[in-house]
């Protein structure tokens, strides 16, 4: 029997929500055929230019989820299951500052986080969990009510919990197995047709929508699943040709004439969906939720602390200059003369200013030069890529931002909900975050700069010279 390593457990997972989640929501389909179209003219037009964010590979069967769980116990449990297909932590979100209505979640997601795994199959999952404790939004009946509901629930079943355990321990499973694996994994995050209990949903649903989604219903979903295209402006108007409504504007930076930074996303609304529903008076009739949607991105390259910094410098000057003068309103038309006025117009420059991460490696001609040729030691990284010596490939980055996903959440709700600003929210950070998933939740920035560190090492290898990084 083979044998079913992490990675290829992690693509077939990828690819069996993929299928079932086409059958759930046939729009789904719709985008991601055109998003390969997007890809392929893409490739076409720009050839291997088009793939230095990734390979075409990787980029066609690149996918994010997002899922949404109730406690902290299941939380947990999540993390069991995707360390299965090696998927860790990284990043924190807290989306209840983020957004101004009621969002009471806060997040995190999983990810392979090894650049060859990365390369070999990137799936994540973006994973909120339900902060039922806070009494912003819920008093203190209402949070009784939520743990009692969802600490009766059984998402992940003990023997899904010990198979995952197993195929963590040991990198994978054996063919048998595997399938087991990922029959239950998937089965767990399609939408059940179990009854809802109306009156609970609508208590819930008063106060936040996305309270309603995860505590309201006695199973989980998966609540959207996220092609990645190279061109997320051709996606956006070939699919309004479609006749499928996009929401307004395109979420994160702009498009314009220079590097693509972080992470640009769009979508479509929610669409209404049968689901079963039992009534005050016992009776059980069909209904409609709208709660899933499509949703789309584009990836470039992750930036540095110092880089992330001018990044919110631009978004905050983007706001200001909207609030200012309300009649240039388009969003994005000020965000791009902010970014042209702000924001250096190649990589090459990015680089040399330490604004984002790259990888470097030796220019073949510069590694026949001696040692000595390049002056006293350390020489630094800024004068061999200005001379070409040293080449820069930008690392796309592999997170998520927390304004677009609380403008995702956003869009899709059809009523602000409530809270109560007069109480103290309650405190999680990373650290908290970690707690609650059993193991540590990485920094982002900390990968990005481990993987460009070991570049600098190898290439001071190669050029046989000590070789200082760039500080911005
Ligand atoms: C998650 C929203 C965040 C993204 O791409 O930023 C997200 C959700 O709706 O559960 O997926
Ligand atoms: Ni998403």
């Amino acid at each position: 029997m083979t044998f079913q390593s992490s990675w290829q457990l992690r693509a077939q997972f990828a690819r069996r929500l993929s299928q079932m989640y086409g059958e759930e929501v046939p729009a789904y389909n719709t985008l991601v055929d055109v998003s390969t179209a997007v890809n392929e003219d893409f490739l076409a037009r720009h050839g291997a230019e088009a793939e230095r964010l990734g390979s075409i590979g990787r980029v066609t069967a690149e996918r994010h989820g997002a899922i949404r769980v109730g406690s902290a116990t299941e939380l947990a449990q999540v993390a069991r299951v995707f360390a299965a297909f090696g998927m860790y932590p990284v990043g924190f979100y807290d989306l209840r500052d983020a957004s101004k209505s009621s969002v009471p979640v806060v997040s995190t997601a999983f990810r392979p986080v090894d650049p060859e795994e990365l390369a070999k199959n990137p799936f994540r999952v973006f994973t909120s969990m339900l902060a039922a404790d806070d009494p912003r939004f819920f008093d203190a009946q209402l949070q009784k009510e939520l743990q009692e509901f969802i600490g009766n629930r059984v998402l992940f079943t003990e023997e899904l919990l010990s198979l995952a355990d197993l195929a963590a321990d040991q990198g994978g499973l054996d063919e048998a197995q595997a399938e087991q694996l990922l029959t239950q994994a998937t089965g767990v995050f399609e939408l059940s047709d179990e009854p809802v209990d109306h009156a609970w949903y609508k208590k819930l649903e008063a106060i936040s929508a996305v309270a309603a989604d995860i505590g309201g219903v006695s199973t989980t979903h998966i609540n959207h699943l996220t092609p990645r295209v190279l061109d997320i402006d051709d996606l956006y108007d070939r699919m309004e040709d479609l006749g499928i409504t996009m929401i307004d504007e395109i979420q994160g930076p702009p498009g314009w004439d220079g590097p693509d930074i972080l992470l640009r996303q769009t979508s479509f609304r929610a669409l209404a969906e049968e689901r079963v529903f039992r009534y005050e008076d016992g009776s059980v009739d069909r209904g409609e939720l709208r709660v899933r949607f499509g949703e789309v991105e584009q990836r470039g390259i992750a930036l540095t602390p110092a880089g992330r910094e001018l990044y919110d410098r631009m978004v905050s000057e983007t706001d200001r200059r909207l609030a200012e003068d309300q009649a240039s309103g388009v969003r994005v038309e000020v965000a791009r003369t902010v970014w042209e006025e702000s924001l250096p117009r190649t990589e090459k420059e990015m680089a040399l200013r330490g604004l984002a991460y790259f990888t470097f490696t030796v220019n073949r001609e510069a590694s026949t030069q001696t040692a000595a040729s390049f002056g006293p030691e350390p020489v630094c990284l800024k004068k061999l890529i200005e001379a070409d010596v040293v080449i820069a490939e930008p690392i796309v980055y592999e997170d998520f931002l927390p304004r677009s996903a609380a403008g995702i959440f956003q869009s899709n709700l059809t009523d602000e909900g409530s809270r109560d600003d007069a109480q103290l929210g309650t405190d999680y950070d990373i650290t908290v975050m970690s707690q609650i998933v059993g193991r540590e939740v990485a920094d982002p920035y900390d990968l990005y700069q481990r993987q460009q560190d070991a570049s600098i090492a190898s290439i001071q290898n190669q050029l046989g010279i000590a070789v200082a990084p760039i500080t911005p």
